[in-house]
């Protein structure tokens, strides 16, 4: 098949998804398109079948606000003409689905037909989209697709319960490559980063509120009191500041490393011990399953579909939302025993093999058939 994919090309998970998605596609023989406004940062390959293709917005002093879907609904069409294109694939219904109907309705008047399926990710519907401002919108444009996929059936709920959908919902699980995980490293430099009686505990987000990165230092404080340990920081956000405050009011900051955004964040999982995730909200936690593929056990709140996820008592522990100390409580019981820790870790691992990408990247195939037929019926 030719595939359209559109996504946000940066370090979010819908991103990092989108691209692994299209980059197994491709080995799997088929012809991969991704569109978007910058070459996606997990995609250092292209090949004779991956291509990129930028859409451009041309800065014009007169918009407040530079036009960006009608920019990628023109390059949609403009890119399914040249290469024939057979289906599109849009990540993030903000404001890829809508852009997607928009190039479905103008290729339609040239008697082209352009099947899309939209994959929900979770911030497009539990926090942005569902806002009265886009509301109309992201309905609509979820309801013209024609297929829909969730990443976990928490979120399928939550799109059912905050929107009016007519579409049937299909749950497609994230996946992860378990290869790329498996260590074969010879630089998993345990010891340039912690002492022999250290724990390694590692946090990775982009730093929003929604991940709740102050309850990630309180955790650390907790722990750190009972058990020598680090505490890697992954990533670049709004709330940087305040933790790097935080790390140093509560007189910790020798004990925290931060690495800013990385690319190569299997090489820091391989020497951790403990991930934490208090996220308020989390449609899936790829984050946290990135780290289960590196047999890193996980500490993390018990919202959205992360229970789908890390399971409690098994490759992790779960809390509430918020509780601090409860978190700090799970860590220690499995940071001070270490036949303890070894089996949360090869729990933890054991429960990555379920999301492996052979498994689940067959069932988007599956959907992208079952669109093309059903439209050839049209
Ligand atoms: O969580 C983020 O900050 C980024 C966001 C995104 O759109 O990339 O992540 C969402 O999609 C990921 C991939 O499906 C999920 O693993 C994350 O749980 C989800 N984030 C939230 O729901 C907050």
């Amino acid at each position: 098949m030719k595939i359209g994919i559109v996504c946000y090309p940066t370090f979010g998970g819908s991103g990092v998804v989108a691209t692994e998605l299209g980059l197994e596609l491709s080995k799997r023989g088929h012809d991969i398109h991704f569109i978007t406004y910058n070459q996606p940062v997990r995609l250092e390959l292209l090949s004779n079948n991956v291509h990129y293709h930028e859409v451009n917005v041309p800065e014009y002093p007169l918009f407040h606000y530079q036009p960006y879907e009608l920019a990628l609904s023109s390059k949609l069409v403009d890119m399914v003409k040249l290469h024939g294109i057979e289906i599109v694939h849009v990540h993030y219904a903000i404001p890829h689905a809508y852009a997607a109907y928009m190039a479905k309705k103008m290729l339609k008047e040239e008697g082209i037909h352009l099947p899309i399926v939209t994959t929900l990710h979770g911030t497009d519907i539990t926090l942005v989209g569902s806002h009265p401002f886009y509301k109309p919108a992201v309905t609509f444009s979820i309801n013209k697709s024609d297929a829909v996929t969730t990443v976990s059936q928490s979120l399928k709920e939550d799109t059912l319960r905050l929107f009016d959908i007519e579409k049937e919902i299909n749950v497609v699980p994230n996946f992860i490559d378990l290869d790329k995980y498996n260590h074969g490293f010879t630089d998993c430099q345990r010891g340039i980063m912690a002492k022999d009686n250290e724990k390694i505990v590692t946090h990775i987000s982009n730093l929003r509120p929604v991940k709740r990165v102050q309850d990630v230092i309180e955790v650390f404080y907790g722990i750190q009191k009972e058990v020598p340990s680090k505490l890697m920081f992954i990533g670049e956000g709004p709330e940087k500041e305040g933790i790097e405050n935080k790390c140093k009011a509560l007189g910790i900051s020798d004990k925290v490393i931060f690495f800013g955004r990385s690319n190569e964040i299997d090489k820091i999982l391989c020497f951790s011990d403990l991930f934490l995730l208090p996220s308020q909200t989390e449609s899936f936690g790829l984050a946290a399953l990135e780290a289960m593929a590196s047999g890193v056990a996980v500490i993390s709140s018990n919202t959205g579909g992360i229970p789908e996820v890390n399971i409690d008592g098994v490759s992790g522990f779960l809390s509430d939302v918020g509780d601090v100390q409860d978190m700090v409580k799970n860590a220690i019981h499995i940071l001070t025993d270490e036949e303890r820790l070894k089996t949360f870790k090869s729990n933890a691992r054991r429960e990555a093999l379920k999301f492996d990408l052979h498994a689940i990247v067959p069932k988007y195939e599956a959907i992208y058939e079952d669109t093309l037929s059903k439209c050839l019926v049209l």
